[in-house]
């Protein structure tokens, strides 16, 4: 099938099964319901769960099966950019392309819906997958969001924020930690689900690594060089707060490069797959493209 074609089918299956699995809108307490499916339904890229599916299916699984999973990590990514967002944090007012949660309804409300949506993914496994399939979701998508990854990451980039001496090295931590965590884990644990053998499941986690940095990378040139209607939240963000960026410590052309390498990287432990990785590699090539 057209990648396009079957990209939009993925998405309408998210879209979908977030209705599906989320606590029921009007329900008590209303406002904390309201605000999860407020943040939760205003669209994004949905590329984490799609690469739960898709990964599924390539390794030989159904992706309504991997449905709840990709449901999970969405929850998770999305608690992570209510928090980020917060005045603690980034305080930032636009995100996909509405006001965030905390503006939207108040800061108690977008701390209490980004912790219950964190809390909703590991219900999510618990609850629909057989006890060991369930307990290597659960240990898998934990050790993406712990401490050493993905809050780990977070924290080395506000940390970053007061230093003008970042080396690469803490660059690739904080990238590694803050964003490839969770994309590594959608192909990981849509590995898991499609049944993949050791050698698949590393594959899956080299793939995961490449295609988070390029993503980052090219995330970080897009802060510096496109509009905030474009991006559906703030553009130049990063230089203003003095982020620690590949844009910074590269320049806009090696940066390209260094994304171009890193999406190859990709698509070669792809490439190893036993399955047919089709819609992968053309999703791994279409977020090289990406101008949002
Ligand atoms: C608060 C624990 C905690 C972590 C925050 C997600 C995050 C970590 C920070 C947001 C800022 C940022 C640039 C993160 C890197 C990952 C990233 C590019 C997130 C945005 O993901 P997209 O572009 O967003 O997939 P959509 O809205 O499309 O889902």
């Amino acid at each position: 099938m057209d990648f396009t074609v079957t990209l939009k089918h993925h998405v309408a299956r998210v879209e979908t099964g977030l209705d599906r699995h989320l606590p029921a809108a009007g329900t008590r307490p209303a406002r904390l319901h309201a605000a999860m499916r407020y943040s939760l339904q205003a669209g994004g890229k949905r590329l984490r769960p799609v690469l739960v599916l898709a990964t599924a299916e390539v390794c030989g699984g159904m992706a309504d099966a991997a449905l709840p999973a990709a449901m999970a990590i969405e929850c998770l990514h999305t608690y992570s950019l209510i928090h980020d967002d917060l005045p603690c944090m980034d305080n930032d007012d636009l995100r996909r392309g509405r006001p965030t949660v905390h503006r939207q309804f108040d800061e108690a409300t977008a701390l209490l819906a980004g912790d219950a949506l964190l809390t909703h993914a590991f219900a999510l496994l618990a609850e629909n997958y057989p006890d060991k399939l369930a307990a290597a979701l659960v240990r898998e998508l934990a050790d993406a969001a712990g401490s050493r990854r993905l809050i780990g990451g977070q924290m080395e980039d506000l940390l970053a924020e007061k230093k003008t001496d970042t080396t690469t090295e803490e660059l690739e931590f904080i990238h590694l930690n803050k964003t490839a965590a969770m994309i590594e884990a959608a192909l990981v644990m849509g590995g898991l689900i499609g049944g993949a053998n050791e050698g698949s499941i590393a594959a899956l986690r080299r793939a995961g690594r490449h295609l988070g940095l390029a993503f980052q990378i090219i995330d970080d040139i897009l802060d510096a060089t496109a509009d905030t209607a474009t991006l559906g939240k703030t553009a130049g963000k990063d230089a203003k707060a003095g982020k620690a960026t590949f844009v910074r410590l590269h320049g806009l052309e090696k940066s390209r490069q260094l994304a171009e390498e890193h999406s190859t990287a990709a698509l070669t432990a792809l490439a190893s797959l036993p399955g047919d990785a089709g819609f992968l590699k053309a999703l791994v090539e279409s977020m090289s493209r990406r101008v949002s």
